[in-house]
């Protein structure tokens, strides 16, 4: 390919994206764009070959092809190209993106970007399942999905609270956040549910299951006895008490929420063994 011609597809595939592909430049490797080659090549072995301008990403034998048309074809439309390892179809995003003419090949995409391009279970636009991996690149795991409505003891539902866990399993109120923080991936955070009022603390007992009926939730006065403050550092500001609640004193300084009884809340004993509710706040 002429210099000529190399600057004519960087025209056409503009500036920035012409900088940002590395092999737009290169003889041997892709964009070859059939309409760049109006312009007779010295180099040409065959005229008689007909361009294809998809055939630039498979090899230096395509080169000499795609260099030779003798017809212009029409320009291509350039696309940037990501490696993807996992042949998921979404690519990993990284600073040296190909620019291919129309499609890429085998082996990349221009569809970004993958968590996990390890994993061809994992990609942005899959299902959730119950799998013990993040399979939508959400940064949740295991989460409610229209095929994940249970999971590891779990009941699983998406709320306007965000994503909620019911897990029946019986922790301690300090291993239940540990166990809801294992439902979070990278930076995200799953912890025991927060609630910012009334209104969606009543929520989420319309929506829990019949049983059990206690779960553990993010509010605590560990710290200083009465001063209750939910796991995301937030204050409690409003009325969430069953009657008679909190009543246990420096003995009690965990919280659960009753689903049988309207959603309201009770204190007990941190080293009590009840299920808890997780949550991933929708921020
Ligand atoms: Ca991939
Ligand atoms: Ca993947
Ligand atoms: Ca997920
Ligand atoms: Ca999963």
């Amino acid at each position: 390919m002429s210099r000529k011609s190399r600057l004519g597809w960087c025209r056409r595939g503009g500036l920035l994206a012409c900088l940002a592909a590395t092999a737009c430049f290169s003889d041997a490797g892709p964009p070859q764009d059939a309409s760049a080659t109006t312009e007779p090549d010295a180099s040409s072995t065959s005229g008689a070959e007909t361009s294809d301008a998809s055939d630039g990403a498979t090899g230096s034998s395509d080169v000499t092809t795609a260099t030779t048309g003798a017809e212009t074809t029409g320009a291509c439309e350039e696309v940037l190209c990501f490696p993807d390892a996992d042949g998921d179809g979404v690519g990993l995003m990284t600073h040296t993106p190909e620019s291919y003419c129309d499609s890429c090949p085998e082996g990349m995409s221009d569809v970004l970007a993958d968590c996990d391009d390890d994993d061809p279970d994992a990609a942005p636009g899959l299902d959730e399942l119950c799998d013990g991996i993040d399979n939508d690149c959400d940064g949740l795991r295991d989460e409610a999905s229209p095929r994940n409505a249970a999971c590891g003891g779990c009941l699983l539902l998406d709320s306007r609270l965000g994503p909620l866990w019911f897990c029946g399993q019986t922790l301690t109120w300090h291993d239940a956040r540990v166990r809801c923080l294992d439902f979070a991936v990278g930076d995200a955070v799953v912890d025991l549910a927060v609630f910012t009022d009334l209104e969606e603390q009543l929520l989420v007992a319309e929506l829990g299951p019949v049983e059990p009926i206690t779960y553990w939730v993010g509010l605590a006065d560990e710290i200083v006895e009465g001063d209750y403050g939910w796991v995301d550092r937030t204050p409690l500001d409003y009325e969430p008490w069953t009657a008679g609640e909190p009543n246990g004193g420096e003995e009690e300084n965990c919280v659960s929420i009753n689903l049988s009884d309207d959603g309201l809340l009770s204190d007990r004993a941190c080293d009590q063994t009840v299920a808890f509710l997780c949550a991933a706040p929708t921020g």
